[in-house]
C-alpha cells in the first residue's frame, strides 16, 4: 500500500469518484502514447473475420496497463473489476478465507512451480500458498547438497553440455509436467525443461530428488514441455531458437536452414527416441487425451532472425503432430540420422506431409500463438493469440479427418488483450491469462464453438490480477477430471503489491477461488483470495491433489543396494586401497559419526561414503569439509559418496550442518591429513 492511500479501512471512498478520478488519469497517460510510424503498421495488422487489431492498441494498452498499475497501489480493490461482494478484496482479504491452512493442517493440492533461471523447481501447498520446498535440478545446491555427492554430480554431469562452451552452470526451467497414467498424475514423476539449453530433467517423486537430466541433441533451447496422455507413453521437449545443425560456424547465415526439433523421449530411460524437424519454431506443448496427437504452438514461420521479422507475417501455425505417423515413419526408415537421433522430416513441403495421413498438420493461426492447451474432455486443443486478442480452438477429431488443417478451428472468441495461457476447471469453463490487460478471462468452451468467431459472448468474467501474468493454472487442470476449486495466477509483476526490497522485485502469484460459477457477478465468481511473492522467475505450475503424491519419508535401502554399501556404526573404519587411495567409510546418528577421526596421507584419493543409520523421519545429517568443499545431505537410510584428493595437510574438522540434535554442535569427526614424508 503506498502513502497515498486512500483504502484505510475506515474511511471507504466512493468507488464511482475514484474509477472516474482514474479514467481521467488514464486518459492523460494516453495522450503521451507515440503512434508508431505508420510504416511498419500495414504488415503489422491482423486481419481476422470481425476483429482488428493494431500495433498502435499494443501500445496503447501497454501504457494502459502501466498507467493501471501505478494506480492501482492507491486504489486497492476498486481495480478488481468487482471481486467480490465485499467491494474490496486487493490486498487479499476477501471474503473467501478457504484458502487459510491453519497451524498443524495441511494443504489439499501439492503444486510443483517451475523456477524460471533459478533452475529449480518449489514445491508449493495450495490453497496455503507456502513454499515446502524447493529441488534443485539444473543447478548445484549446498541446501540438500545437490551435485555435491557422486550420484546427484553424475546426474547434473551426464546432462552433458552440447553446445555449450564454457559447461553448463545452471538452467531455465519453465514447464513442469506431471507423467500420468489413464489421463491421471500418478506421482510418479516430474519433468522440467531447460530453456537455458536443450535439457529435460526427471524428478523422481518418490524421493522429490532429480535422477536424470537428458541434453538433448540438435536443439539449443528447450521451451515447451509435455508428457503424452494418456499414459506417459513420451515426453516432449520442444525447441524454440532455430539453429543450424551442424552448428561449427560453418553455414551460418541461411536462417531458412537453421533446424528446430520437436523431441520424444522416453520416460523410464530418457533417451531421445525420435525427433520431428519443422518449419516455423516451437514454442508451447500439449497433447491429445488418447495418445495420437500433440500440438505445438511457434512463431517465426518468416524465419527471421530478428523480432521484426518474427512478427511479420499475419499467420502462424500451431503444429499438430501425428504420432502413429511419426513412429510408422521412423519404423520404416524414413528419417535422417544427425547426431546419433533419428530425425523425422516434418517441414511443409516433407514427402512424409504429401500423403493422406501427414506427419505434422500446420494449423494457421493468428500470428505468434503461446499458449497451447488441451481441455480435459481432449476434444478441443487451444492456442491462445499473445499478439492476437483471441484464442484459437481446434476440434482434434475434425482436424484428424481434414485436408485443410483450417477447417477444423471451430471457435475463435476474443478474450482481451495478450493472451497467454489457458486452463480448465473441468466444468467446461476456460481461464485465460491476458498479459496487456492484466486480467484473467474466464469463458465457456461450448459457447465459444457455438459463437461467431471473434465474438466476446463467450466471455463469463474477468478478474484483475496484479499484474501481467504470463501462466495460469487451474488445479489438476491437465488431468480428464479437473477439480476446479482454485486457481493460480502467476504474474510477472508486482509492482506496488509488496513492501520494497530495492530494485529487483518478486513475481506475484495469486490464489484465485473458482469454486463458483456465477454469471450475474463481472467476474464470473472469480475471486482473487491472496497474494504471493514469488522468487525470480516462476513460469509455470502443475497442481495435484495430495492423495496422488506418495513419497517416501526415509530411504528404501533396496532402492540403492549393489551400488552403494550401507555402513553401520561397527563397519565404520579406513581401508587402504592402494598407495595413493583410501577408502573411508563411516555412519551417521544422533549425534556422531562412525569414526570419531580418521587419518589419511597427503596425496590420497579419499573415497568417503556415509550412510544414516537413522529410521526416524526429519532426521537429516550433513557431512561438510568445507576446505575440500565437500557438503553432504545424508536423509535416514540414506548413503551418499564423495571423492577428494586430501592435498594439503592439517587438520580438518568434519562437521554435520543439519541441526539433528542438541549435541548437533558436537556432531563432529576429526580428519588428519599426514603430510607425506612423515
Ligand atoms: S512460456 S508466460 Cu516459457 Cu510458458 Cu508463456
Ligand atoms: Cu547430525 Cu547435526
Amino acid at each position: 500500500m503506498t502513502e497515498d492511500s486512500d483504502t484505510d479501512q475506515d474511511t471507504v471512498p466512493d468507488p464511482e469518484e475514484v474509477v472516474q478520478r482514474h479514467e481521467r488519469q488514464l486518459d492523460a497517460a494516453l495522450a503521451e502514447v507515440q503512434e508508431p510510424t505508420p510504416s511498419t503498421d500495414e504488415s503489422l495488422d491482423l486481419e481476422l473475420p470481425g476483429l482488428e487489431l493494431h500495433r498502435r492498441d499494443f501500445v496503447k494498452a501497454g501504457a494502459a496497463t502501466g498507467a493501471m498499475a501505478g494506480l492501482a497501489g492507491c486504489s486497492g480493490g476498486l481495480l478488481d473489476s468487482g471481486g467480490s461482494d465485499s467491494g474490496s478484496n486487493g490486498g487479499g482479504t476477501g471474503a473467501n478465507t478457504d484458502y487459510h491452512v491453519p497451524p498443524g493442517e495441511k494443504d489439499t493440492y501439492y503444486g510443483f512451480w517451475s523456477g524460471g533461471h533459478s533452475g529449480e523447481v518449489r514445491v508449493v501447498g495450495v490453497p496455503s500458498m507456502r513454499e515446502i520446498r524447493r529441488i534443485p535440478v539444473f543447478q548445484k545446491e549446498g541446501g540438500v547438497g545437490y551435485g555435491h555427492d557422486e550420484k546427484t554430480k553424475q546426474v547434473l554431469e551426464e546432462g552433458g553440455d552440447i553446445g555449450s562452451v564454457a559447461g553448463y552452470e545452471w538452467g531455465d526451467s519453465h514447464h513442469p509436467v506431471l507423467s500420468e497414467t489413464d489421463g491421471d498424475y500418478d506421482g510418479r514423476w516430474l519433468f522440467i525443461n531447460d530453456k537455458g539449453s536443450g535439457r529435460v530433467a526427471r524428478i523422481d517423486l518418490k524421493y522429490f530428488e532429480t535422477d536424470a537430466i537428458t541434453d538433448v541433441p540438435n536443439m539449443q533451447a528447450c521451451h515447451g514441455m509435455a508428457v503424452q496422455s494418456p499414459d506417459t507413453e513420451y515426453v516432449y521437449g520442444i525447441g524454440e531458437f532455430r539453429v543450424p545443425i551442424p552448428n561449427d560456424g560453418t553455414d551460418y547465415d541461411d536462417p531458412d536452414d537453421y533446424w528446430s526439433v520437436f523431441a520424444a523421449l522416453d520416460p523410464e530411460t530418457m533417451t531421445v527416441e525420435w525427433q520431428v524437424r519443422v518449419d516455423g519454431n516451437l514454442d508451447n506443448a500439449d497433447t491429445g487425451k488418447d495418445g495420437e496427437w500433440a500440438f505445438a504452438t511457434g512463431y517465426n514461420k518468416e524465419h527471421a532472425v530478428d523480432a521484426e521479422g518474427m512478427t511479420h507475417d499475419d499467420r502462424d501455425f500451431m503444429k499438430a503432430f501425428n504420432i502413429p505417423a511419426i513412429e510408422a515413419a521412423v519404423e520404416a526408415g524414413n528419417y535422417e540420422e544427425v547426431n546419433g537421433v533419428p530425425v523425422v522430416d516434418g517441414r511443409q513441403d516433407s514427402q512424409l506431409n504429401q500423403g493422406d495421413d501427414p506427419v505434422v498438420k500446420y494449423v494457421p493461426t493468428p500470428k505468434s500463438p503461446h499458449g497451447c492447451d488441451v481441455e480435459p474432455q481432449g476434444r478441443y486443443v487451444t492456442a491462445s493469440g499473445k499478439l492476437s486478442p483471441t484464442v484459437t480452438i481446434v476440434d482434434i477429431d475434425e482436424l484428424a479427418d481434414a485436408s485443410d488443417p483450417a477447417e477444423a478451428i471451430v471457435g475463435q472468441p476474443k478474450v482481451g488483450l495478450g493472451p497467454l495461457h489457458t486452463t480448465f476447471d473441468g466444468r467446461g469453463n476456460a481461464y485465460t491469462t491476458l498479459f496487456i490487460d492484466s486480467q484473467v478471462a474466464k469463458w465457456d468452451i461450448e459457447a465459444a464453438v457455438d459463437a461467431e468467431k471473434g465474438s466476446t459472448d463467450p466471455i463469463s468474467g474477468k478478474i484483475d490480477v496484479h499484474y501481467n501474468p504470463g501462466h495460469l493454472q487451474a488445479v489438476e487442470s491437465e488431468t480428464t477430471d479437473p477439480a476446479g476449486d482454485w486457481l493460480i495466477s502467476l504474474n510477472k509483476l508486482s509492482k506496488d503489491r509488496f513492501i520494497s526490497t530495492g530494485p529487483i522485485h518478486p513475481d506475484n502469484d495469486q490464489l484465485i477461488d473458482i469454486s463458483e460459477d456465477a454469471s450475474s457477478s463481472a467476474t464470473g465468481g472469480m475471486e482473487l483470495v491472496a497474494d504471493h511473492p514469488v522468487h525470480p522467475e516462476p513460469h509455470d505450475c502443475v497442481v495435484a491433489h495430495r492423495d496422488k503424491i506418495n513419497p517416501n519419508n526415509v530411504w528404501d535401502r533396496a532402492d540403492y543396494e549393489g551400488e552403494k554399501p550401507f555402513v553401520t556404526q561397527d563397519a565404520s573404519g579406513v581401508e587402504r586401497t592402494g598407495d595413493q587411495s583410501v577408502e573411508v567409510q563411516m555412519s551417521s546418528s544422533r549425534s556422531q559419526f562412525g569414526l570419531q577421526e580418521f587419518t589419511v596421507q597427503e596425496g590420497d584419493e579419499v573415497s568417503l561414503t556415509v550412510t544414516n543409520i537413522e529410521d526416524v523421519r526429519d532426521i537429516i545429517h550433513g557431512l561438510a569439509i568445507p576446505q575440500y568443499g565437500i557438503n553432504l545431505a545424508i536423509a535416514p537410510q540414506d548413503t551418499r559418496q564423495v571423492t577428494f584428493e586430501a592435498s594439503e595437510p592439517g587438520v580438518y574438522w568434519v562437521y554435520c550442518t543439519f541441526f539433528c540434535s542438541a549435541l548437533h554442535l558436537e556432531m563432529r569427526s576429526r580428519m588428519i591429513v599426514e603430510p607425506s614424508d612423515s
